[in-house]
């Protein structure tokens, strides 16, 4: 086992110039790459900062140790007793800090920003070989720890810059997605390291045979365009039988030798439309083609090629197990680390359900547990049990944890439903609200500069539910200086 060389440094330097630079750090939990973001005005920062990390929280004799990137941005923090707010980043490479609404946020508070990337992901991982024997310390539950340890280091490093000891800035902590999850299992498993928790679209519950999902595409893309996606699709089965190989180039897609790749593909390309808000990019075209009679799936076909895999900018290879299986640490590493955390610790099966689905049926529970097998080898298996044990799922024992959903985001079903005085929860309701609609907008890829919502089809929803969220953030913050103050 190799840990950190200066030899992985150059070369991840070599690959940033090329390849990092214009990645989004949109929250992904599907398996596409979300698109480039343009312009500087993006990132609030990008320049990288480095803690040395703990490679093993569980055990007492290990005392390995990585690089863990993270990034700060002081511009409009309230000296020296303001918040801090720690944006939490998860499965993609965290190239800075994005510049959505917590920007707004951190004005309006005088708060300091710092984000730390997840173990694993982008330039922070132990090991350049990720053969499945070195991800075993690729888990929530250790990122959850270097959480833990980077929030007790900057705190201290802050003091110790401010030339005094023992201080406490309040911390709210944020994450959307599964970095959502994380954001409301820290606050679960240390509540006295952050005055709250906001939780964006977080899937908290590990779900198996995850057939909402499916079902959910449907009720976002709405009867019309659903029954033009069914149709596409069993065109598409009946032409993969006959002429695979002219079927798969037309969606660009030739390097699919699995059928069950291929298919994954064409029913994440849909997911895309209403998981980052831009439905009608996909249903314009398909509804109106079925109007006129036009072929429905060389229309679903330009679809993916211009968009998806054109201005959204993902990656067919995202979805070859081929590819999946190469464990060189490079930029493509990205979709096998997640798939590694799906395959162990969430799942999320994204299976067709028996009735009524969008997508091919061969999408289903064995595809997903032969891929885990095929990319990771025997014995690697999804214990969700033991996650939703871990941590409670949607019952989860927390407090001072916001939940926010999109109304026509596909996971939200993995998030908390249920509203409670201590963990308040709210949806976003509109046409375009989708994945984090309240941190980043409408649509919610590309980014929108400072999270502006006013290209969501109902904008006041938006500002009402991010109303909402900053009467919490502001009560749990006093709360939390009161109680500072009186043990001091
Ligand atoms: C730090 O605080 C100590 C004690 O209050 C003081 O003596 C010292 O001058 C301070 N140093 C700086 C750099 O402010
Ligand atoms: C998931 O679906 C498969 C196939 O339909 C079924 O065999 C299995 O029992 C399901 N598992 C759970 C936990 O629902
Ligand atoms: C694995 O990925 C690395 C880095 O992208 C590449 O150089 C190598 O050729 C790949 N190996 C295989 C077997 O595809
Ligand atoms: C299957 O789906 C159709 C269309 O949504 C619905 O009418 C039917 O009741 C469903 N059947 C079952 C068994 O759920
Ligand atoms: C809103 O949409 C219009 C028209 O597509 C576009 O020009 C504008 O840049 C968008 N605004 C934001 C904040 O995304
Ligand atoms: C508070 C609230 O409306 N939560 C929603 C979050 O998403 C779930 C799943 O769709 C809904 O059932 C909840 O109503």
């Amino acid at each position: 086992m190799r840990l950190w060389s200066p030899m992985t440094v150059a070369l991840f330097f070599l690959l940033t110039l090329s390849t990092f630079s214009h990645q989004n750090n949109a929250f992904v939990t599907s398996r596409i790459t979300p698109n480039r973001l343009s312009g500087t005005s993006s990132y609030l920062t990008n320049k990288e900062l480095w803690y040395t990390q703990t490679l093993d929280h569980f055990s007492p004799y290990d005392h390995r140790r990585f690089r863990q990137r993270y990034y700060e941005f002081l511009d409009n923090f309230r000296l020296p007793d303001g918040p801090i707010f720690l944006i939490i980043c998860g499965e993609y490479p965290c190239n800075g800090i994005a510049n959505d609404y917590i920007s707004v946020l951190s004005k309006k508070f005088g708060a300091a920003v710092v984000s730390l990337e997840h173990r694993y992901y982008g330039k922070s991982s132990p090991f350049s070989s990720l053969r499945t024997e070195n991800l075993r310390y690729l888990s929530s539950k250790q990122a959850i720890f270097d959480l833990a340890a980077f929030r007790q280091h900057y705190q201290e490093s802050l003091n110790m810059k401010l030339n005094r000891s023992k201080a406490e800035n309040p911390w709210f902590f944020f994450g959307v997605s599964y970095p959502g999850a994380l954001s409301a299992w820290f606050r679960l498993k240390f509540p006295h390291l952050t005055c709250g928790s906001l939780a964006s679209s977080a899937v908290v519950l590990a779900v198996y045979n995850f057939t909402e999902f499916d079902q959910q595409v449907g009720e976002s893309a709405g009867a019309e365009c659903k029954a033009a996606l069914q149709e596409i699709n069993q065109l598409i089965e009946q032409r993969l039988a006959t002429d695979g190989k002219a079927v798969k180039a037309l969606f660009g897609a030739s390097e699919l030798e699995i059928d069950g790749d291929f298919f994954y593909f064409l029913a994440d390309a849909a997911v895309m439309a209403f998981q980052y808000g831009n439905p009608d990019k996909l249903c314009t075209p398909l509804v109106q083609a079925k109007k006129t009679q036009d072929n429905l799936v060389d229309a679903y076909a330009k679809y993916v090629r211009e968009y998806i895999l054109g201005d959204f900018g993902a990656n067919v290879q995202t979805y070859n197990q081929k590819q999946l299986k190469n464990s060189t640490l490079s930029e493509g590493s990205t979709d096998r680390l997640w798939w590694f955390q799906v395959c162990t610790e969430v799942a999320y099966f994204q299976v067709a359900p028996l009735n009524d689905s969008i997508r091919s049926r061969k999408v289903d529970t064995s595809y997903h547990l032969d891929l885990c097998k095929n990319v990771f080898g025997e014995g690697i298996y999804p214990d969700v049990v033991a996650t939703n044990t871990y941590y409670g799922g949607t019952k989860i024992a927390g407090s001072k944890i916001v939940f926010t959903n999109g109304s026509q985001d596909p996971w939200r079903h993995a998030s908390k439903q249920i509203s409670s005085t201590d963990m308040p929860s709210y949806i976003v309701s509109c046409h375009n609200c989708g994945h984090g609609s309240d941190l980043r907008g409408c649509p919610q890829s590309p980014l929108s500069i400072e999270g502006n919502a006013q290209n969501c089809s109902s904008p006041d929803v938006v500002h009402k539910v991010r109303q909402q969220t900053i009467q919490h953030i502001d009560l749990w913050l006093s709360q939390c200086q009161d109680s500072a103050r009186s043990s001091m």
